[in-house]
This record gives structure tokens, C-alpha cells and sequence, in this order.
């Protein structure tokens, strides 16, 4: 199953985590916030029973904290990235590093292609791929053609013309049982169709970006409607306060890679 995890690995966020790139109109976040943030996120994922590994922080890539973005692990193995943004671009190395010994067969995306982590959606029945304004359509067919080889189907969806959509996974999730939280105003996509759809509130669509992990589901503190409905839907969701993080237009998935 997609939604069951043993482990994961997160990075700290750098002293300089406010000069990450970011779109939002929020202000600059809190550098000490952000480390309780991010301790209160760990912390969450060890309750969960996972084992943890967590590294430093690296100066030279302030938005090294969102660590989905540098690696995709599946149930069939894991693929290093090579992400969409110039600044990004040295963050897989550690994160290879890291990952070399649960992964000896570790592959990994080339140039001309780009992929960043937080367009791979996996499930169940197979990985939804969002080409977007970091995932380019190289990096979509190199992914496509290495989770063939190692027994996912994939479907390529392009996410470019969804405003406010950095990630594929800034819009969906994966909740288990063939059902996907979905932010409003994604396009009704064909990729949907085999999923039961549950669409937020459009002032809470930044709650989207959820992640089941084995018995619970981490949702952003702030959304009690999407929290209502997921426990109305037999789920048990774990909030977390994520104000700094979404600061710099990044989520829950965004801080861990879970396996
Ligand atoms: C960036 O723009 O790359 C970071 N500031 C945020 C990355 C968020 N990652 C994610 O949604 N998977």
C-alpha cells in the first residue's frame, strides 16, 4: 500500500530559510518558529512510530527543508530528482547520500529533465506526474519510463495553467482507499477519474496538501472543515501548525520523504 511507511528523512531548516523562493504574500517567516514547527512535524511522525533520520542544515540552499522536492521514494525503490529551480539544483546530492543505503539502486533524473518531488503523487493504483512550472516534460518521461521499469504505471498531467499551483501535491493528496483530497479549481482531469474526489473549501485549499501516513492523516492546523470531513470519512487526521512553512509556499509533504 501507498499510505503505510516505515521511515522517513527531513532536513532542518538553515538560519537563512527566509530567503528560499517564495511567491507568497504572507511576510518573511520566523526562523525560530519555523524550527518548533518543524520539531512539533517531527515529532508527529515518530507518535506515528516512524524511525527518523534527520540532517542538517545546508546555508547554501535555504529551501533545503522542503526535502520531497530532491528525491521520489516508491513502494518499488526511490529515483533522486533534479529539480526545477536553478537555486535547487545542489540539494539532491545529501539527500543521496542519505538515501544510498535503504536504496543501493538508486536512479536519478538528468539533464535536460527536471522533476521536483512534490509533482509525484503515488497511489494505490499507480503515480500521478504534474508537469508544472518546475517538472518539465523530459523530466516527466524519464520518471515515466523509470517507475515502468520497476513495475508503477504512471499518468502525466499539466498542472502549468493552474494559478496558484506550485506542486501537483500543492493541489492533491492521496488519502488511501482510492481517494483523492483535491483543492478547488483543479481542472477535471481524466487522471481523476478512477478516484473518489474530496474537494476542500476554496479559503482552505492550502489544507490540500495532507499526508496519510499508515492510521493518520498530518493536515495543517487552521482548516477545521476539512478536518471535520475527514473524520467524518472514518480517517483519524493529526494537525500541525505550518504558518512559517506555507510563508515560503511549501507544505506538509514537502518536509519529509516518507518509505
Ligand atoms: C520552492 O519554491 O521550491 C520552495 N520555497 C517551496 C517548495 C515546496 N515543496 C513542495 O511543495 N513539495
Amino acid at each position: 500500500m501507498s499510505t503505510r511507511f516505515t521511515r522517513a528523512l527531513l532536513r532542518l531548516p538553515g538560519r537563512n530559510f527566509a530567503a528560499g523562493i517564495s511567491v507568497s504574500t504572507e511576510g518573511a517567516p520566523c526562523y525560530e518558529t519555523a524550527l518548533a514547527q518543524h520539531a512539533g512535524y517531527l515529532a508527529a511522525l515518530q507518535s506515528i512510530g516512524l524511525t527518523t533520520q534527520v540532517l542538517e542544515a545546508d546555508e547554501r540552499f535555504p529551501d533545503g527543508t522542503f526535502v520531497e522536492d530532491t528525491a521520489i521514494a516508491t513502494r518499488h525503490g526511490a529515483i533522486i530528482t533534479r529539480p526545477g529551480a536553478d537555486a535547487r539544483l545542489g540539494e539532491p546530492a545529501a539527500i543521496a547520500a542519505a538515501l544510498a543505503s535503504d536504496f543501493p539502486a538508486l536512479a536519478s533524473i538528468t539533464a535536460p529533465g527536471t522533476v521536483d518531488g512534490g509533482d509525484i503523487c503515488e497511489t494505490d493504483a499507480g503515480v500521478l506526474i504534474g508537469i508544472s512550472h518546475r517538472t518539465n516534460e523530459e523530466g516527466a518521461r524519464q520518471l515515466g519510463a523509470w517507475l515502468a521499469s520497476v513495475g508503477l504505471a504512471s499518468i502525466v498531467l499539466d498542472i502549468r495553467g493552474c494559478a496558484g499551483l506550485l506542486h501537483l501535491k500543492s493541489g492533491i493528496s492521496y488519502l488511501g482507499d482510492g481517494r483523492l483530497a483535491v483543492a478547488p479549481g483543479l481542472p477535471d482531469d481524466p487522471a481523476f477519474a478512477d478516484y473518489e474526489l474530496v474537494t476542500l473549501a476554496p479559503d482552505e485549499s492550502y489544507a490540500a496538501n495532507c499526508v496519510r501516513i499508515n492510521e493518520r492523516v498530518l493536515v495543517a492546523d487552521g482548516y477545521p472543515r476539512f478536518a471535520d470531513a475527514l473524520v467524518r470519512l472514518g480517517y483519524d487526521p493529526l494537525p500541525l501548525p505550518m504558518s512559517e512553512f506555507r510563508k515560503m509556499d511549501g507544505g506538509l509533504s514537502c518536509l519529509s520523504i516518507r518509505f
